[in-house]
């Protein structure tokens, strides 16, 4: 038997979700999950190289969390598991898809490849390729929101930032200099652990002085909550509370949301660390799965149109792929463009 963590009580009921609201949150994370599986086949077709990892199992974190931000507005920063972080900020699949390609067609004109997604339009922040990275670049944006609002009288900087990070990344300085920062100087930034209870083969119990990471964030006098990261519609409440608190000028949230990755920790990964026992249990608890139940449940959407979605989303997807390949690698000459900035 799989000894798991006590989830928190959520009564779906208060959620009250609109049907669209419903099918809005199905389709990011059919976007998302259709996305890696087709990276992993394109991976192992030879088709992208590097370090590629997936985020197959977590989608309801990244939906839940972005679907409750304003698009294009609000700040979005990943880590190296960052494609769907991306797709859920608005940056279109083709594009994500042809960054994986090391295409000039990429969100990071190729350059960046699958650790490193950036779009200044949809105020995604990057990947970033070191544990933790990311965490103090949120804060900066999260403070330069802050600053223009209230030392520069800016009424429309009102911007929260979303910063993901996982349980790893928790026992690294940044996380703790950064929370500290942020708790200080009351930023609009929401901190999202991703507690997939690994850290590549590194179990997190074994790692960390309290396993229970959102408590770390009493000791800053912040917001700490935990939250079922299967569930879509518990995760979507937490984050529009914790938007709602950044955006009134009340400060941050850290928000611990308890998921699992369904596949390795990289595409290189045979994943022998981890027991069947443990993957089976978490597979039973998909959060895909369980929230088209739901949605049916609640005649919030009927068979028909849950297979419409699917069917609409697996050919973005094969449509991105044909994007991919079809387009040009970067140009040599074009070498060293993107290293300094432009006059333009
Ligand atoms: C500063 C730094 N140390 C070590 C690594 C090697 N490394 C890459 S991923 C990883 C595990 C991080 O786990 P976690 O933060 O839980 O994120 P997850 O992969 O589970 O999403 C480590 C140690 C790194 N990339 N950067
Ligand atoms: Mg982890």
């Amino acid at each position: 038997m799989v000894q798991e963590r006590t989830l928190p009580n959520f009564n779906a009921a208060t959620a009250q979700i609109t049907k669209q609201e419903g099918l809005r949150l199905y389709e990011d994370m059919v976007l998302g999950r259709v996305f890696e599986d087709k990276c992993a086949e394109m991976y192992y077709r030879g088709k992208m190289f590097g370090f590629v990892h997936l985020y197959n199992g977590q989608e309801a974190v990244s939906s839940g969390v972005i679907q409750a931000m304003r698009p294009g507005e609000d700040f979005v920063c990943s880590t190296y598991r960052d494609h769907v972080h991306a797709l859920s900020a608005g940056v279109p699949a083709k594009e994500v898809m042809a960054e994986l390609f090391g295409k000039a067609t990429g969100c990071s004109k190729g350059r960046g490849g699958s650790m490193h997604m950036f779009s200044a339009e949809h105020k995604l922040l990057g990947g970033y390729a070191f544990v933790a990275e990311g965490i103090p670049v949120a804060a900066g944006a999260a403070f330069q929101s802050k600053y223009r609002r209230e030392v520069l009288g800016d009424e429309n900087a009102d911007q929260v930032t979303a910063c993901f990070f996982g349980d790893g990344a928790c026992n690294n300085g940044q996380f703790f200099e950064t929370l500290n920062m942020a708790a200080l100087w009351k930023l609009p930034i929401i901190f999202v652990v991703e507690n997939n209870k690994w850290a590549i083969g590194m179990a997190h119990d074994r790692a960390t002085s309290d396993p229970e990471i959102y408590k770390k964030a009493s000791v800053f006098n912040m917001v700490g909550v935990e939250v079922d990261g299967m569930d879509v519609l518990a995760v979507h409440e937490v984050a529009k509370k914790a938007v709602a608190r950044a955006r009134a000028g009340e400060g941050p949230t850290l928000i611990e949301a308890l998921t699992y990755r369904f596949r390795g920790h990289s595409l290189a990964d045979p994943d022998e660390m981890r027991t069947q026992d443990e993957k089976e249990y978490w597979f039973s608890r998909d959060p895909i799965k369980k929230f088209a139940a739901y949605l049916q449940e609640q005649n919030l959407a009927s068979q028909e149109e849950i297979k419409s979605i699917d069917k609409k989303i697996q050919e973005l997807i094969d449509e991105a792929v044909k994007f991919a390949e079809s387009s040009p690698e970067p140009d040599p000459s074009e070498l060293y463009r993107f290293i300094f900035a432009e006059d333009n």
